[in-house]
């Protein structure tokens, strides 16, 4: 069996190298040529743990190939972005590219999943543009359970936590969503080749929206407690003592509040919801403004604390520590830790100083006449300011008497 994975990023990687090292001829398909000469020499582009010896051993092994143009093969499995456009509403146009990319060498007996997370009813869209592109061939029918079809359709999201998603592909249940039952029972057999946890059929529209729903669910439980952070601060009351005390209920398990939500995923996915039935999806949409109000929450704090400090502006110094979107990765991407040491940026302190031990090269869009990549030792000595944005390890593990003397904002508690 040949499977070929459309799309070598964060999720189309890691599935091709994990398939690979179960045994199946692997095909990955990207459009950045870059991407495929650093996979042909065995490395990665990304940071994910175990992912570099698992795509070192599937190149040299010969078991993945890489190509620009899809070419033939049994399974096709779409891992390319669903990002959203300006108004929320979600971006298809990487999977209409991929479906019209793999449709001239679609055959009879054909399965194609669609893995990126999606808006419900992107799967038969997908299925749409394949179907425009090849009249040639049977395409199944929602809600219509006949097996004569040429190309068989699902979708199964994946679920997978960055920093441990080499071993949650292979442990996580698995939301199989056919087009059709048939669909989804073909398609889990190919995931059975790599998953040992339980795969679960279903119709493709029900896949698609539990997949939303459940970084919907983690949004609204992180708004919660970030809307008990702005209750305790107007309170005088230590947020992180009280949630500590409340999850000490048997049936209470409040998250950690922050400085808002990042990444690809969680800051996106409830806006599939939302704009699909805006009417309905009030709560959702409530979460995603709270978490989106955070930073400016924090620059708040940050303005509060330069007041109490007996200089100009201009001659205060400010350390931010962390920038990636979430603890012990590099990932910045929607990074509320980011925007927020972007926005200090622009509030013409006398020198901000970025730590962030998970990079090398201070990222694009600062001024770097007055703002440096640094040490947390070196940050430490001459600021007036702390910032903590993220509670990467390494800031766990300071010396508290180094920060005396100094105004400090720790947005994730773990000094406090
Ligand atoms: N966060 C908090 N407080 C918390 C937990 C998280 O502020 O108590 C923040 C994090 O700092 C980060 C953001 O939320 O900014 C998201 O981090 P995360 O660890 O909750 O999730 P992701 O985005 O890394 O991965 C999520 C996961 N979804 C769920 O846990 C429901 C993962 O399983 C999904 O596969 C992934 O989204 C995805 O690709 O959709």
């Amino acid at each position: 069996m040949i499977v070929s994975v459309i799309g070598l990023g964060y999720i189309g990687l890691p599935t091709a190298a994990v398939l690979a090292s179960s045994g199946v001829m692997v095909i990955g398909v990207d459009v950045n040529q870059n991407t495929l000469e650093i996979i042909n020499q065995g490395k990665i582009h990304i940071v994910e743990p175990e992912l570099d010896i698992l795509v070192q051993s599937a190149v040299q092994s010969g078991y993945l190939k890489t190509t620009t143009e899809p070419e033939k093969a049994d399974v096709f499995m779409i891992a390319v972005p669903t990002p959203f456009k300006c108004d929320h509403e979600p971006d298809l146009s990487y999977i209409e590219s991929a479906a019209k990319a793999i449709a001239p060498v679609l055959e009879k007996g054909n399965i194609v999943i669609l893995e990126s997370t999606s808006p419900v009813g992107a799967t038969e869209k997908m299925m749409e543009w394949m179907r425009e592109e090849r009249p040639d061939l049977a395409f199944p029918e929602f809600g219509n359970n006949k097996t004569q079809y040429d190309i068989a359709v699902a979708y199964c999201p994946e679920r997978v936590l960055p920093g441990h998603v080499i071993r949650e592909l292979v442990e996580n249940d698995r939301i199989i969503g056919g087009v059709t039952t048939h669909c989804a029972k073909q398609a889990r057999d190919l995931y059975k080749i790599f998953v040992e946890a339980d795969c679960l059929i279903t119709d493709c529209r029900t896949a698609e929206l539990s997949k939303l729903v459940e970084n919907s669910f983690r949004d609204v439980n992180i708004a919660f407690a970030n809307e008990l952070s702005l209750i305790c601060d107007q309170l005088d009351i230590n947020v992180w003592e009280m949630i500590k005390l409340s999850n000490r209920h048997p049936r209470v398990n409040i998250l950690q509040p922050g400085p808002g939500v990042g990444g690809h995923c969680i800051a996106v996915d409830p806006w599939f919801i939302v704009n699909s039935a805006p009417n309905e999806s009030k709560l959702i949409r409530t979460a995603r403004l709270i978490n989106d109000s955070k930073p400016d929450f924090i620059l708040d704090k940050i303005n509060q604390a330069v007041k109490l400090i007996a200089k100009k502006r201009s001659e205060i110094k400010i350390a931010c520590l962390g920038l990636a979107f979430k603890p012990n990765i590099d990932d910045l991407r929607e990074s509320p830790a980011l925007n927020i040491a972007m926005q200090i940026n622009l509030m013409k302190f006398n020198e901000v100083l970025l730590v962030e031990p998970n990079i090398n090269q201070i990222p694009k869009g600062f001024d770097t006449n007055s703002t440096k990549l640094t040490s947390i030792e070196n940050a430490l000595k001459f600021v007036d300011i702390v910032v903590l944005l993220v509670d990467h390890i390494e800031f766990k593990a300071i010396d508290l008497s180094l920060l005396s003397g100094k105004q400090v904002v720790d947005t994730r508690g773990i000094w406090s």
